[in-house]
């Protein structure tokens, strides 16, 4: 049994959400931001068994498509100071990252 935690772009959440409803997986959705852009994401908690691992990895990677953009970062001073904008870095856009846990015991109740 593994849990997967699958940070997915705010954008292609639906997408995913409901192509792996449909393929059979049981999911949780948390709503969570990123630390770097601050923008929203999806965090998808998943239970599944070891042999669907590859199933469910393919289905996450179909419905986020990824790209890349250029985004400037602002900084904040703190103490009231205001913020300003930083060098643009190139970030990545969609896709997403997915993390696989072992899972020692399952139940429910
Ligand atoms: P964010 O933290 O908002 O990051 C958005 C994108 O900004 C990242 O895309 C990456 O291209 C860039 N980025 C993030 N941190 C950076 C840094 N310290 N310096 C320069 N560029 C940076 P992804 O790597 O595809 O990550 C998308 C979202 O997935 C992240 O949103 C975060 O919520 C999550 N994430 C990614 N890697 C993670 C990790 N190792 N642990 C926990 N969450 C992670």
């Amino acid at each position: 049994m593994k849990l997967v935690l699958a940070i997915v772009s705010g954008d292609n959440s639906a997408k995913v959400s409901s192509a792996l409803t449909q393929a059979g997986f049981f999911v949780t959705k948390l709503a969570t931001t990123g630390g770097f852009l601050a923008a929203g994401n999806t965090t998808f908690l998943i239970g599944t068994e070891d042999e669907k691992i590859e199933e469910l990895i393919g289905i996450i990677k179909t419905n986020s498509p990824s790209g890349k953009k250029m985004v400037s970062t602002s900084v904040s001073h703190g103490y009231g100071l205001g913020m300003f904008a930083g060098a643009p870095v190139e970030v990545a856009m969609g896709g997403a990252t997915v993390f696989v846990l072992d899972i020692e015991q399952f139940y429910k109740l």
